[in-house]
C-alpha cells in the first residue's frame, strides 16, 4: 500500500516539474491525444460490490476515451485525500471520488477548488456544507435502500406478535451507506414496538469482520430472528457464523443484505438469504458523461439518483443468468 501511495506521489511531483519547465501556464494536464484525463480515488476492494463498481469505472472510461489515473485508498481517508492532492498537483482536469467516510473533506475539496479542478462524487456522500465544493453526487439513495429492507421485515411477520430480535451489521463506520441504510431501516421498523434491535455493530462492508461480528452476536444472543447486513458480503460472512453455530441461515435466522451481487443472489437463490435490496455498482458509464459535462462547462444536475430494485428468492433466481455482476 505504502509502495502504491509514493509511487502515486511521485508521479504527481513529476508532472508538477514538467508543467513549471514548460511555462506553468496552469492549463490542465491532457491525456496523449488530448483527452480528458480524471483522477478517481477509489475506497479500496473491501466488498464484491467495490470490485464491479472499479471495473465499471475503467471500462467505461476506456470507452469513453478518458484518460483514468486510478488509486485504491484502503479504505483509509488519509489515504484518499493523499491520493486527490496528488491529482491537484498532476492537475487532472477532472477529479471523482467515492468518499469513504461522510466528514473530513473541507480543506481537500477547497483545494481542488482553488486549484479550478472540478469534483464529482460519485457512490458516497460528504457531509460539507459548502455544496460548491462539488459539481455533483451520482449515486444511490441509501436511506430508500434501508427503508426497503425495513419494509419487507413489516410484511413478513405482518401476521405475528411476538417480539423480533434483530441483529444488525453496519457498514463502515461514519460512512454513507452505514449511517443512511441504518437510518431508513430503524424509520420503518421502529414503528412497531415488536421489532428490537438487540446488536448493532460495523463489520467493516468486509466477509471477515462480518463473520467475526457474527460469531460475537450469536454468542451473546440466545434469540435471533433476523439478520440485517448493510451488504451482501457481511451477509456471506455471517452466513458462515449462523452455520457454524448449528444453525440454519434463512430459515432459523432470516437474512436481509443489501447490494445483490453475483455471490448474495446466489445466496439468496439457495435460500440461505430471505432478501436483498439492490444497490447498483454500474456507475461509470454515467460519471464519464457528467465529467465531460463538467469540464465543458455545462450544467449538470446537482445530484444524480441511481435506478434500483429488490430481489425475492424468486426473482433472484430469474435475475442471475444475466445478471453483470
Ligand atoms: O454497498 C458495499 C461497499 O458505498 C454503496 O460500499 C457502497 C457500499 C456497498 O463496500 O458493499
Amino acid at each position: 500500500m505504502l509502495k502504491r501511495i509514493s509511487a502515486l506521489v511521485l508521479a504527481g511531483a513529476t508532472a508538477l516539474t514538467l508543467t513549471a519547465c514548460g511555462g506553468g501556464d496552469g492549463s490542465a494536464a491532457k491525456g496523449g491525444d488530448g483527452a480528458l484525463v480524471m483522477g478517481f480515488a477509489q475506497v479500496g476492494a473491501e466488498s464484491g460490490w467495490r470490485t464491479a463498481n472499479t471495473k465499471s469505472v475503467q471500462e467505461s472510461a476506456k470507452s469513453a476515451g478518458v484518460e483514468l489515473k486510478f488509486s485504491d485508498a484502503q479504505q483509509k481517508q488519509e489515504n484518499q485525500i493523499k491520493a486527490i492532492r496528488s491529482y491537484i498537483q498532476q492537475k487532472v482536469d477532472v477529479i471523482a471520488f467515492s468518499p469513504v467516510v461522510e466528514s473530513g473533506w473541507d480543506t481537500v475539496l477547497k483545494e481542488a477548488k482553488d486549484a479550478n479542478i472540478p469534483v464529482i462524487l460519485t457512490d458516497r456522500a460528504v457531509d460539507s456544507k459548502d455544496t460548491s465544493l462539488y459539481k455533483t453526487f451520482l449515486g444511490s439513495d441509501f436511506i430508500e435502500e434501508g427503508r426497503k429492507a425495513g419494509k419487507w421485515l413489516v410484511e413478513e411477520y405482518k401476521d405475528s406478535k411476538d417480539p423480533v430480535n434483530i441483529v444488525e451489521l453496519q457498514g463502515t463506520t461514519g460512512s454513507a451507506p452505514a449511517n443512511d441504510r441504518k437510518a431508513g431501516f430503524a424509520e420503518v421498523v421502529s414503528a412497531d414496538s415488536k421489532f428490537n434491535v438487540i446488536a448493532s455493530q460495523s463489520g467493516d462492508f468486509t466477509r471477515a469482520k462480518g463473520k467475526e461480528v457474527m460469531e460475537a452476536f450469536l454468542k451473546a444472543n440466545p434469540k435471533i430472528d433476523v439478520l440485517y447486513a448493510h451488504n451482501d458480503d457481511m451477509g456471506l460472512g455471517a452466513i458462515e457464523a449462523i452455520e457454524g453455530a448449528g444453525k440454519v441461515p434463512g430459515k432459523d435466522i432470516k437474512i436481509i443484505t443489501v447490494d445483490a451481487v453475483h455471490d448474495g443472489m446466489q445466496a439468496l437463490a439457495d435460500g440461505k438469504i430471505n432478501y436483498i435490496v439492490e444497490c447498483s455498482p454500474l456507475l461509470g458509464p454515467q460519471l464519464m458523461d457528467l465529467a465531460k459535462k463538467v469540464v465543458k462547462g455545462e450544467q449538470v444536475p446537482a445530484r444524480v439518483v441511481t435506478e434500483e430494485t429488490t430481489f425475492t428468492q424468486e426473482q433472484a433466481k430469474q435475475a442471475l443468468p444475466t445478471r453483470q455482476y
